[in-house]
């Protein structure tokens, strides 16, 4: 928590510099000084107390004295008075995606635009047209509507918890209800919640829901509701023979159901959130949604799939792939323990995953450049491999694979020599250091991994922080193609915020033959649970049990990895 806060502080405390025009050295500095901290596992209050702050890459003396008055007194002085003299729209604009402190405070100072409807207003009607050219003033267009979206979506596990709050408390009272929307379609961000029930009670239940800040919307057949956390719940209610397709209309997505609608209309008949009608009015089918597809003509598709991305030609063809499972899994290659930046000790990780059912896992502490997450020597790896080889005699047959998320360093090598990175089961290859370079050089450090004969796979291959970071300018495609060249995997990251690859490049990577690995990346051992979200990805993504390594047996692994 600290950690977000301070990296957060340094963040702004960029900006401010900046919007003040100020050095560009200084700006790129608390920057970067910012990311160290945001990635550093270990509690920076903790560095703090033991006089350590010093020691975190890029913080040196001057900006471990901010941290040090943030962390005594909560506040910042300095970051207060840049506040001050900032002029006054420049915060609010830099929100927009696209628009830097400098442009900010040319809008702001120069410009006297101070909001973001303002922007987009002064766009609009070109009043900006002699200011930026056309491509800049894009750019802040796409912005604008992508604050729209970005700020109110929801990660997996929020929008997991606020439903499982609510059908706790709809079961508490006897009330039925379903699941709907992108969350039922697995989506890695949720706008809002949709949920449906045929208990008439359902309505007065929602709205008199504990933790409800406001009721939108309110009719006999639905109710939209504000959390005082924010977050949107619809709720539609509806009757028995229409649920099935209320199920359909409402988990979307609404390409998806445009397409089935044609397909209705093609056949003369009417399909809506009430059912699929003939052109008599005689009801066709509604109570299920199995029932619905098969009366169009098709196989049932899993929500996972409903993105109209050519799932109904498939489930026209009865050609829907087999979709991979959380049970098909036998194993997970990379998490983290006490070793290097995990909060849980191996022993704890190991049997806490041999507890789960899974015959494997790979342990993947981070390697000695990346100093910031404690990463090991050779000689500390030596030992960790004693305590490792104590653990598989305890715990025969299931296996810990000695392993290891290796840095790629800056110039594309990576940590350790050939030789001890062979003794290692499984070696995963991440790029955590300076990935803001350009995406010529970044690929090139990608494709120089997958090129070493030790390394397995890639780990999360854009490093996108959902919310945060957008994915590197890294090219997919060529590193696809280098790893199928090589023999060599591609990662699927469970982290909720990470979910890389995404859905679209996980599928591509299918198609392209290579295969994928499923991770949690876990640092704990609730964190394992994880890899169900990089399940969800990997099933919007097409994946079959087949596609994914980690479902094969762990001597199919290893001869894999060998
Ligand atoms: P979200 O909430 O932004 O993460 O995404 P969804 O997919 O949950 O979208 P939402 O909550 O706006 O609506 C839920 C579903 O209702 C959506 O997936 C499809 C259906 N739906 C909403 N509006 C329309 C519409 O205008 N036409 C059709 N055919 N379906 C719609
Ligand atoms: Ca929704
Ligand atoms: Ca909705
Ligand atoms: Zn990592």
């Amino acid at each position: 928590m600290k950690n977000s806060e301070v990296a957060e502080l340094l963040d702004r405390l960029g900006d401010l510099v900046e919007a003040n025009g100020e050095d560009r050295f200084k700006v790129i500095a608390y920057h970067r000084a910012a990311t160290s901290v945001r990635n550093l596992e270990e509690d920076v209050e903790m560095l703090w107390r033991e006089g350590k702050l010093e020691e975190i890459k890029y913080v040196g003396s001057g900006i471990a004295k901010k941290i040090d008055e943030f962390l005594q007194t909560g506040k910042l002085g300095l970051k207060e008075r840049l506040e001050n003299e900032v002029p006054p729209g420049v915060p609010t604009l830099m929100k927009v995606q696209g628009v830097g402190p400098r442009t900010a405070y040319r809008l702001s100072h120069e410009l006297g635009i101070n909001t973001v409807d303002g922007l987009k207003e002064a766009l609009e009607k070109g009043r900006l047209d002699g200011e930026f050219g056309p491509t800049v003033r894009e750019s802040f267009l796409t912005g604008i509507r992508k604050l729209g979206m970005f700020e109110k979506r929801m990660l997996l596990p929020e929008a997991e918890g606020v439903f499982q709050a609510l059908a706790a408390y709809f079961e508490a009272l006897g009330i039925r209800i379903g699941m709907a929307g992108s969350l039922r379609r697995g989506k890695s961000t949720v706008g809002d919640l949709d949920i449906l029930s045929t208990d008439g009670r359902v309505i007065d239940a929602v709205a008199n829901c504990p933790g409800v800040a406001q009721v939108t919307e309110r009719g006999p057949r639905r109710a939209s509701v504000k959390l005082e956390s924010g977050v949107q719940v619809d709720v539609r209610l509806f009757a028995e023979d229409e649920y099935g397709a209320a199920l359909v209309y409402f988990t979307g997505s609404k390409d998806h159901n445009i397409e089935l609608r044609s397909i209705a209309v093609a056949k003369g008949w009417k399909l809506n959130e009430y059912g699929l009608f003939a052109k008599s009015g005689k009801r066709m089918a509604g109570t299920t949604e199995e029932e619905l597809y098969d009366k169009l003509g098709l196989k049932y598709v899993p929500p996972e799939l409903r993105e109209n991305k050519g799932e109904i030609r498939a489930a026209r063809k009865g050609k829907l792939p087999n979709l991979v499972r959380l049970d098909d899994l036998k194993g997970d290659l990379q998490m983290h323990t006490t070793w290097s930046d995990g909060g849980a000790e191996l022993d704890d990780m190991a049997k806490g995953a041999k507890a789960k059912g899974y015959d494997y896992i790979a342990v993947t502490d981070h390697s000695v450049s990346v100093r910031v997450a404690n990463g090991l020597t050779e000689e500390r790896f030596r030992r960790q491999w004693k305590e490792i080889d104590r653990l598989n005699d305890e715990l025969s047959p299931f296996r810990v694979l000695k392993a290891v998320e290796v840095e790629i360093k800056t110039d594309g090598d990576v940590d350790f020599d050939r030789r001890f990175l062979d003794e290692f089961d499984v070696v995963g290859a991440s790029l955590h250091q300076s990935f803001r370079q350009d995406g010529t050089r970044l690929t090139e450090r990608a494709v120089r991994a997958l090129s070493h004969p030790s390394v397995d796979f890639l780990c999360h291959p854009t490093n996108r922080l959902i919310g945060r970071r957008e994915g590197n300018p890294i090219d997919l495609k060529k590193v696809i193609l280098t790893a199928r060249e090589n023999g060599k995997m591609l990662e699927v990251d469970g982290q909720p915020e990470r979910l890389d690859l995404d859905e679209n490049w996980a599928r591509r990577v299918m198609e392209e033959g290579v295969p994928v690995v499923i991770d949690s990346d876990a640092h704990s051992v609730d964190g394992l649970d994880n890899i169900t979200y990089g399940v969800l990805v990997a099933r919007r993504g097409w994946l079959r049990a087949k596609d994914v390594m980690n479902t094969r047996s762990l001597r199919a692994l290893l001869n894999q990895v060998s």
